[in-house]
Order: C-alpha cells, then structure tokens, then sequence
C-alpha cells in the first residue's frame, strides 16, 4: 500500500518511532500505525447528555498512533506534541488506574482510561510502544481527545494480534466476535473521558469520530444510538473553524454544572406534568429534557426557577434546530442552514450560558461580512473555535475581517482553518 494515502499525523508519527524508541528485542510486530478524527458539529451543542439530537462530521484533522507490539504488558509512548515520554502497564488494569494515573501527563490519561475500559470489557491486549501526533487542535473545540481516545482503541486493536476486532458495518450487523461496533468503542470512548478528566460528558465527540465518512454529516440519537448520514459537501460552501485561541479544560468548566442542571429541570418538568395530566403515560415515560415537547414546556416553564428554564429552553429549541437543519440539507438549502446557527448561538450565548466575549467577537465579526452563511461557538463553549458557513467567494473577506477586528476586540490572535468532511479511524501496517 502507498504510504501517502495516510493521515500525515501517522506518517510522522511513524517516522520519529525508529528515534525515540530503540528496538532491544522486545518487539513482536511490525510497525503499524492507528488513527481517528476530530469532528465538527453542525447543529446540536449540549443536547447529547440531554439524550436529544446531534449533527456533526468528522474533519480531515487526527490523532495517530504509530508503534510496534511488545512482547510484555508495558505500554510506552512518546508524544510528538509535548515532546514527552509517559509509560503505564496493562498488569492489575483495570484496578491500578487511579494509582498509574497519578504520574501521567494529561494526554496519557486518556490512552490509559481507554486501555483501562477495554480491560475492563474483556480484551486481552498486547503491550506496545508507539509515538502519538496529531494535527487536530488541542483543547480547540474539535475534540482532540476524543479523537485521541478513539485513535487508542484502534492502535490496541493493531497492535494486539486479532484479540480485538472493530466492526466495519452498520451496528445492526452482528458484532466481531472478540470485538466491538463502532458505536460501541464511542460509549467505551466516552466512559474513558468519564474516568480520565472528570468531564461527564456526552457521546457526541467519540460518536462523531468513530462514524466519521467523507462528505457526510451524521444525524444521531444520542438514546438509541440510530444515525442516519445526510451529504455535507457542496463545493460553494466552506466549513471554516475559528480559533479563539482561549483555551479552558472543559472539567474546569461549568459544563458538569450545566448538564446537572438540565437533569434537575428534566426531573421538575416531569413532577408537573404528572401534577397536572396523573393520567399521562407519556409522561411517565419523562427521562431526560428531549422528552419534553416545546408545547408541554410552553406550558409547565413558568414552573421552574428562571435559570433552569433558561437552561431547559435552550436545549429543547436546539433539538429542535437539529431537526430543522436536516429537513433544509435535503433541500441543500444552506442559506438557511445558516439562520439556524446563527439563532443556535444566541441560544448559548443567552440562555444556556456557555459562549465567552471571545466567541460573540468572532461570531459577531462573521455577521457583518457578507457571503457569510452563518456561525456559532462550536462544542462545549468558554473558549474554543465558532464553525462558520461562508460562502467560498467570501472566505477571503471573512479572514480579512478577522485578521483586522479580533486582535482590536479581544487583543488575541485568531486562526482560521477550513475542514472538509472526512472519514473515520483507520489502522494499517506500515511494512
Ligand atoms: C463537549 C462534550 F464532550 C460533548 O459531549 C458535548 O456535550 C459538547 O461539549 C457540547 O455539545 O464537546
């Protein structure tokens, strides 16, 4: 196979392997290397742990590994980033990983949460030494940990000799035997996010990575796990992500914040539903805010304390706004699709409370030029990137203004890059 069709995070990655590690005999394979996407989300922020609607794609930007198999249980890896070793070992996992996390660097916490839950379900890896790069944009919004994470399973699936096996197919065909399906490495994903930073988040990032394909968005229930592709790909409209450069952990974020809030307003809607209709079943059936319909909640808000009904009215009307933006795609009605980002921000900026001055800057910037779609903050907020539809002719006005008005508003440097959707993880030997 020729070298150049893979990510180029894999490829450097595979050339450093041969000069930071040194080959005394240990090794037990060739060298392989494994990588996975980051992602935008077109429509559908903070809705995901509200069991509600998603619409993103995976971007042509991963996390790669690059390694050989050991023939013991120790996993060393060296990050081309950071510039860093970190080395942790499968023995006693999944019950050492409080205590093997603790001498870590951050970015190795998340390679040992996910080796910890494929333990945990049962594989029986294989040690390895790999070096770790990639090129998606840390703590930028486009989820370079999930990426990293999801790149993990697929590096342990290379390089532990057929003991774990990744479906190609849809999640209807039967699992691999000792293996899983893709939306099964995206909620082992998740759970490793879980127990590696503390963020309670939801399935979005992982799901979007592991079912990335090129041209296409991903509609997804974040309960059931269904998802359904819609094209993403005209040629007269730009994907173009903007970098705030504020960067915020979203652990240290009011993000777990928010998503109990959503819970405690989902919990007081359906107590006054049930109040006022006891013979509802529907009602019953209340788990989460996406069961609540925008005429029950028209009716019971007045029932919450304002702040969660701000909360709650948000993520109902972003559902919403998913649904809406699937019917304009298959109408390939962009123009619209970019009133409804621009309504999607307002929402997080007001009422969900999740955007920063940086953000309403960029977003604002994109208003005044014309050509430009539509933006919104993209992913968990308080810093990060906006995704902006923008017209191809109008990109180099939307940079212009950029380059011109952030640095005056804010006194920070913005980065622009344009993303196309792309495919998901892959793993190939590499001689
Ligand atoms: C972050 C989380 F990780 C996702 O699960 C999702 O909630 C997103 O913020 C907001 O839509 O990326």
């Amino acid at each position: 196979m020729e070298r150049k069709q893979y990510p180029q995070p894999a490829l450097e990655a595979a050339q450093k392997f041969a000069t930071v590690f040194q080959d005394d005999g240990v090794y037990a394979g060739p060298l392989s290397a494994a990588w996975a996407p980051g992602r935008v989300n077109i429509i559908g922020e903070h809705t995901d742990y509200n069991d509600g609607f998603v619409l993103p794609l995976a971007v042509d930007r991963v996390s790669a590994f690059a390694g050989r198999t050991r023939q013991d249980q120790e996993v060393r890896l060296w990050s081309a980033h950071f510039e860093e070793y970190a080395q942790f070992s499968l023995e006693q996992l999944p019950g050492s990983f409080e205590q093997q996390c603790q001498g870590l660097p951050g970015w190795a916490r998340y390679v040992l949460g996910v080796v910890a839950e494929l333990v945990r379900a049962g594989f029986a890896l294989k040690g390895f030494d790999a070096v770790v790069a990639g090129d998606v944009p840390l703590g930028g919004g486009m989820s370079s940990s999930a990426a990293l994470e999801v790149a993990t399973v697929y590096a342990c699936a290379q390089f532990s000799g057929g003991q774990l096996k990744i479906g190609d197919g849809e999640e209807s065909q039967p699992r691999p035997q000792r293996g899983l399906q893709k939306m099964e490495v995206a909620a082992l994903c998740q759970r490793a996010e879980h127990i590696a930073s503390g963020l309670r988040s939801g399935i979005l990032d992982q799901a979007a990575s592991c079912l990335g394909q090129p041209g296409q968005a991903v509609l997804l229930d974040c309960r059931s796990f269904a998802y359904q592709y819609f094209p993403f790909s005209d040629p007269e409209v730009a994907i173009v992500v903007i970098d705030t450069s504020v960067r915020r952990e979203l652990a240290s974020t009011a993000y777990n914040e928010r998503r109990q809030q959503c819970e405690e307003a989902a919990s007081l809607l359906r107590e006054a539903v049930l109040r006022d209709e006891p013979e509802n079943a529907q009602a019953r059936e209340i788990k989460a805010l996406r069961d609540i319909t925008p005429e029950q909640f028209a009716r019971y808000k007045d029932q919450l304390p304002e702040l969660l009904r701000k909360r709650a009215g948000y993520v109902i009307a972003e559902d919403k706004r998913v649904m809406q933006v699937v019917e304009l795609l298959k109408r390939n009605d962009f123009e619209a699709v970019g009133q409804v980002l621009w309504q999607g921000h307002a929402g997080l900026r007001d009422e969900y409370e999740v955007s920063c001055s940086e953000l309403d800057a960029l977003v604002d910037i994109a208003h005044s030029v014309p050509g430009v779609l539509g933006a919104r903050m993209l992913g968990g907020g308080f810093g990060g990137c906006t995704i902006n539809l923008v017209r191809q002719e109008a990109v180099t006005a939307l940079t212009q203004a950029v380059e011109e008005q952030y640095p005056e508003r804010t006194g920070r440097q913005a980065s622009i890059d344009i993303c196309r959707a792309a495919g998901g993880p892959g793993m190939a030997v590499l001689e």
